[in-house]
């Protein structure tokens, strides 16, 4: 039986090196490539084609070569009855912890600022905020350790998710009426939510005018969970006053987008956590063998949730 990845546009080479260190004899095969569809048992993708499973007989199980799931839950021809399954990665969490609390950090601090300033040779302190209020959309593997995280270097955070959490030192909250009240409080808005019906375009209008003059805007989860003329009109009103934007409704960004130039927009192409192959494949391999032994599979995704 074999693996197939299915990831258009990708380098495949690093993960299939990886997939076969993690497992010598696997037969790894690379989308068009599938040699036998009747052998293929799990499928590995990110952006893949819709209708690429159609002719996939013993497909037991679908993996996301990421933590987002929602590259695969809009393709209309997803195969009913084979469970998708993600990425659940130390990695990924740490690096997604680092760029938050880094990025947090900096401009609070306007490291931005003095590298600015530097230039032109001023030394000149930039005053900074006492308030260390952060406010962390979605407590999941990433929200909620970005959330721990900051509280554990003296930010007062609260955090917002669908159903009830309990983390130490984290205000957790539910609900539009709580998301809306908790907006004003908050100096750093970090948006971790996955993309769904749900929360997409969540960042829109309304929303955004609940946030404190001043603020910061960071959006590391999907480009679509901002309206994002509605954000560069924010932006103008100064709340929120600056966004910090790792992801886009549109990637890569097209040059002409207003954000690359924006004074109060900070961009970086889709990379705050990015998928460590061999980390992953250990995970991919272990999903593989509960395939090959009919499962149960573990960090399975709810189509009707969405994430
Ligand atoms: P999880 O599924 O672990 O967590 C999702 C969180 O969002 C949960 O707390 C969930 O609530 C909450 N949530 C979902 N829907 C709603 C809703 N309607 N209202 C309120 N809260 C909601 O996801 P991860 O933490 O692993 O990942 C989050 C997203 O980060 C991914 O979906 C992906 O899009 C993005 N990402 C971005 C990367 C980058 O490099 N920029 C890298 C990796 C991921 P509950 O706990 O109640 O279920
Ligand atoms: C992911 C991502 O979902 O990289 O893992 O965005």
């Amino acid at each position: 039986m074999s693996l197939l990845l299915v990831m258009p546009g990708r380098d495949t080479e690093p993960v299939r090196d990886a997939l076969r260190r993690a497992s010598p004899g696997l037969d790894v095969r690379v989308w068009p490539d599938v040699g036998d569809p009747a052998r293929v048992l799990m499928a590995v993708t990110w952006n893949h084609p819709p209708g690429c499973f159609d002719a996939l007989p013993a497909l037991r199980v679908i993996s996301s070569y990421g933590a987002g799931v929602d590259h695969l839950l809009r393709d209309p021809r997803l195969p009913a009855g084979v469970p998708v399954v993600r990425v659940v990665d130390p990695n990924l969490v740490q690096d997604m912890v680092e760029y938050a609390v880094g990025a947090v950090c900096a401009w609070r601090r306007g490291f931005e600022v003095y590298r600015q300033r530097q230039q032109r040779a001023e030394w000149v302190p930039v005053p900074y905020d006492r308030d260390r209020s952060a406010l962390v959309l979605g407590l999941g593997e990433l929200g909620g350790a970005v959330a721990r995280a900051l509280a554990g270097i003296g930010f007062d955070v609260s955090g917002w998710s669908r159903t009830p959490k309990a983390i130490r030192d984290v205000r957790c909250q539910v609900g539009r009426d709580a998301l809306e009240a908790a907006l004003p409080a908050a100096a750093a808005v970090v948006c971790l939510l996955p993309l769904t019906p749900a929360t997409e375009g969540i960042l829109d209008r309304r929303l955004l005018a609940r946030f404190r003059p001043g603020s910061l805007l960071l959006n590391l989860a999907r480009g679509a969970h901002v309206v994002e003329s509605d954000l560069l009109e924010a932006l103008d009103r100064g709340r929120p006053a600056a966004a910090w934007m790792d992801v886009f409704a549109d990637e890569p960004l097209p040059p002409e987008h207003p954000f690359w130039r924006h004074p109060a927009v900070t961009v970086t192409p889709h990379v705050a956590s990015l998928t460590d192959p061999d980390s992953v494949a250990v995970q991919l391999v272990a999903t593989y063998r509960r395939a090959e032994s009919g499962g149960p599979f573990r960090h399975v995704v709810d189509p009707a949730r969405g994430y």
